[in-house]
């Protein structure tokens, strides 16, 4: 048999079909044309500089809600989705965060829970990137436990009157639509709030060290009308938004893979041309030991996203499973980061290397959509059978 390939070690690619390897090399290619050369620049200046540029590019790509069916959506299977979440954080975080949360959060919450109104409306031009979205549930004092939101809409006439702030809302000032989750008698649910309405407002986090290339905001609702029409008419309760999080979940756990192998990979580039005491340092003992752990956890991570998605396509997915991707491939990102990054030596401090922007951002990636120990407890209370969330 051929030997181990050191980019596919366990050849996880090889049973990909056709299909989604063309999808693979479509995102692949464009990402380390268009992203690769300018997300370093993006990182240090702290911002996307072009949003609805980078948002048509995605569009004409196609990867925006490229897993929902109808309303000019792509209708990809799971593991095509996932693979383009994978090839984009391999070069950033950020970027998989700009698709995740147009694709998996806005426009899922308007597929799952809109009228046809709302979703002919905004799905097509969300699609094409022509509209940009984001997700409103996390608030200054309710992040782990959305639960304990604030934010309240209540009836007025035939009107909705929302009030309330929503923090580290990904795109939230540079969106054209809002998807807003609020306390209503009936229950938590969803509104749509185009950008310009009065009462809305969204104003920049700065001085972020993580997610640098990626836009986070808080939004305000002051005495924010909103006509009947607007409420997401099959949203009822918390698990309406948590249905939306196990779609961007799940393209995390592709996703922490990409940032794991480029990790990965650029430390072995690196180790193989870097030399000290007259050799390469990959030949040093303490360095491959470092390079085995990492394609391990890089090819843990490729399998897991690969088995869940798969699950996936077969309708098979549980929330746990995806709490278990996530968990599991993060903190595998995580650690193939820090390794990657002592590769590196002095060099690995810079943005003239990957690792260390991965590395932070990474402590972003365990932090949103269900922090390291929310997950953690999801998966134990999967296998006990107990709560200890509270
Ligand atoms: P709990 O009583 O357990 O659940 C309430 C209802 O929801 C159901 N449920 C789920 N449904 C679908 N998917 C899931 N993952 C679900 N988890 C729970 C549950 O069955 C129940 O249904 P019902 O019919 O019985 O009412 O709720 P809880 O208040 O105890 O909270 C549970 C907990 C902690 C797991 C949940 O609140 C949670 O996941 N917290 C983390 C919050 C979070 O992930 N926020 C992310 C915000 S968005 C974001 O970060 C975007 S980042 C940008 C990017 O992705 O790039
Ligand atoms: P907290 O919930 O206050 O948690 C603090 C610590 O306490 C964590 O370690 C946590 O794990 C721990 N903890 C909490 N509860 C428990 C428990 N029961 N048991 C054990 N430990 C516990 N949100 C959105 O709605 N939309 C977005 O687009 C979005 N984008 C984001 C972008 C960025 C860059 C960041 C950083 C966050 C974003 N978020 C977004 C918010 C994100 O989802 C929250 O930060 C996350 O859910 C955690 O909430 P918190 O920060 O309030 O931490």
């Amino acid at each position: 048999p051929p030997a181990p390939d050191p980019h596919d070690f366990l050849a996880v690619d090889s049973d990909l079909s056709d299909t989604e390897r063309d999808v693979r090399d479509a995102v692949r290619t464009f990402a380390r044309r268009e992203l690769l050369p300018n997300v370093a620049d993006w990182f240090e200046a702290g911002t996307l500089p072009d949003p609805r540029g980078l948002a048509k590019a995605f569009g004409d790509l196609g990867v925006l809600g490229m897993h929902l069916e109808g309303y000019g959506c792509g209708g990809s299977g799971a593991v095509a989705y996932g693979l383009a979440c994978r090839e984009l954080e391999a070069v950033d975080s950020g970027l998989r965060s700009f698709v995740s949360v147009q694709g998996s959060l806005a426009m899922a919450a308007i597929h799952k829970f809109g009228s046809e109104e709302q979703k002919g409306e905004w799905l097509p031009r969300m699609a094409a990137g022509e509209a940009i979205g984001c997700f409103g549930l996390t608030e200054p004092d309710s992040g782990s436990d959305p639960g304990s939101m604030r934010t309240r809409a209540r009836r007025d006439g035939s009107d909705w009157v929302l009030d309330g702030t929503k923090m580290w809302i990904t795109n939230g000032s540079v969106a054209d639509v809002a998807v807003v989750w609020a306390a209503t008698d009936e229950g938590i649910r969803g509104f749509v709030v185009p950008a310009g309405t009065p009462g809305f407002s969204a104003n920049t986090v700065h001085k972020k060290l993580s997610l640098r290339a990626s836009i986070t905001s808080e939004l305000v609702l002051e005495g924010v009308r909103l006509p009947a029409d607007a409420v997401l008419p099959g949203s009822r309760g918390l698990g309406s938004p948590l249905s939306c999080l196990n779609e961007a979940r799940y393209g995390i756990v592709w996703g922490a893979a990409g940032a794991a192998r480029a990790c990965y990979e650029a430390a072995l580039e690196y180790a193989l041309s870097r030399e000290q005491f007259g050799r390469p340092i990959a030949g040093f003992q303490l360095t491959q030991r470092k390079l085995a752990d990492m394609v391990v956890d890089v090819n843990h991570a490729g399998m897991t996203a690969l088995r869940i998605g798969r699950l996936k396509d077969e309708g098979r997915a549980h929330h746990n499973h995806v709490s278990f991707g996530k968990f599991a491939n993060v903190a595998a990102a995580q650690r193939v980061a820090a390794a990657a990054r002592s590769v590196h030596g002095a060099n690995g401090i810079t943005l003239e290397y990957p690792v260390m922007r991965h590395m932070v951002n990474l402590e972003t990636v365990a932090t949103y959509e269900g922090t390291e120990e929310i997950h953690a407890l999801s998966i134990g209370q999967a296998v006990t059978g107990v709560s200890a969330f509270r």
